[in-house]
């Protein structure tokens, strides 16, 4: 056993010199650099890589609208193969196939201990550093050090992460798909299934038809509702949401009144279940109009721009509505991850219909472009 440790104890011990997209500067194409990525400490995973999507969070931090430390690394949906571990790492070893994860699970919080509760307090969201939970970061350029985004910075051939922002996978998973379980995908499914819970039968409307309204969609229609009601206003999405399971797609341009008299008349009254995932709080104030009053219940998955504020009349919640908000679906990351792919492996939903595109890393800036110009749902970049 003693000459195993020893023969093992160089990995991980070298800093390594691999290729990264880095966010220079607000509203700038990302730039491939050659950067340096050290060792992981104690408790951290240095992971290799093998796929990652572009989510729309990622685009939100380049244009300003989240705020994230730059010069920073970007990417959070992303799966790979654990290069070495720091010390006291004992959920991973080298060679294992992983998922970063973006919403971390520490297992010791208030949060985590409660089981309604999924957003871990050792997240690096909202007021986020861009940094290692220590406060430093791993990744250098020219010796100078670069932020790090969403405890996870996919965007690169090697990251490292904290040993709570890493869920071991099937090492059978294709890495080019399950990847979009590490946000997109579950974010999106999780609203439905989990936070809002919906009832067979029941009503829904999804306003957003992106990747992660989609996912929505696939949630609902898991779920059995009975009527699927989508609203974007990009009306070449509507072919993919119908396949899906929207049964009504609607565009708000189409209309001179607002989409939630649209929707009320439409559904007599509201929908049981209303979802957001667009990020503005003009869609989140009409999706809570649009949900039936006495029981109806709005998701917000969309993150509203930094500075953003909501007003809205309380008469809309007096009356009985409940508002809501769900991030990363619900899921208690590290223990749910794992579950999710072992689900898709069992063929129990599919993530072929959120990929629209393919690319190899190297074309990430044409990923982003398609994604701003809504000619994408998902681009999967493929190191
Ligand atoms: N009315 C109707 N539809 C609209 C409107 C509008 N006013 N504006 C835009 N849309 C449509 C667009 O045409 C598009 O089809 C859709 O809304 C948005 O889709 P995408 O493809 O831009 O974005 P997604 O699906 O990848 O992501 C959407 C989110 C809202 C989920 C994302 O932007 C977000 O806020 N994510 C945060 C969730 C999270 O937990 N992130 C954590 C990582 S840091
Ligand atoms: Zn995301």
């Amino acid at each position: 056993m003693r000459s195993l440790a020893v023969s093992t104890s160089h990995f991980g011990k070298e800093v390594i010199k691999c290729k990264a997209a880095v966010a220079w500067e607000p509203n700038k194409p990302l730039v491939m650099e050659q950067i340096e990525v050290a060792p992981p400490k104690a408790h951290e995973v240095r992971i290799k890589i093998l796929a990652t999507g572009i989510c729309r969070s990622d685009d939100h931090v380049v244009s300003g609208s989240l705020q994230s430390p730059i010069p920073c690394i970007l990417g959070h949906e992303a799966a790979g193969v654990v290069e070495s571990v720091g010390e006291g790492v004992t959920c991973v070893k080298p060679g294992d196939k992983v998922i970063p994860l973006f919403v971390p699970q520490c297992g010791e919080c208030n949060n985590c201990l409660n089981p309604k509760a999924n957003l871990c307090s050792q997240n690096d969201l909202g007021a986020a550093s861009g940094l290692m939970p220590d406060g430093t970061s791993r990744f250098t350029y020219k010796g100078k050090p670069l932020h790090h985004f969403a405890s996870t910075s996919t965007f690169t051939e090697y990251t490292v992460v904290h040993d709570n922002a890493v869920a071991k996978i099937d090492a059978a998973a294709p890495p080019e798909k399950v990847c979009l379980i590490g946000c997109g995908f579950s974010t999106g499914y999780g609203a439905a299934v989990k936070t809002a819970q919906v009832e067979r039968g029941s009503t829904c409307a999804v306003f957003g038809l992106g990747g992660v309204g989609l996912a929505v969609v696939m949630g609902c229609k898991a779920a059995g509702a009975s009527r699927i009601i989508g609203i974007d206003i990009n009306k070449d999405k509507f072919a993919k949401a119908k396949e899906l399971g929207v049964t009504d797609c609607i565009n708000p341009k189409d209309f001179d009144k607002p989409i939630q008299d649209v929707i009320t008349e439409m559904t007599k009254g509201g929908v049981d279940y209303s979802f957001e995932v667009i990020g503005r709080t003009e869609t989140m104030t009409a999706a809570l109009a649009s949900c039936q009053m006495n029981y109806g219940t709005s998701v917000i998955v969309g993150v509203a721009p930094s500075a953003s504020q909501i007003t809205f009349h309380p008469m809309l919640l007096f009356t009985g509505r409940t508002w809501k908000g769900s991030v990363f679906g619900g899921w208690k990351s590290k223990q749910d991850v794992p579950k999710l792919v072992s689900d898709f492996m069992a063929k129990k939903f599919t993530l072929d219909p959120l990929i629209t595109h393919t690319l190899p890393f190297d074309k990430i800036n044409e990923g982003f472009d398609m994604l701003r110009s809504g000619k994408s749902i998902r681009t999967v970049l493929i190191f």
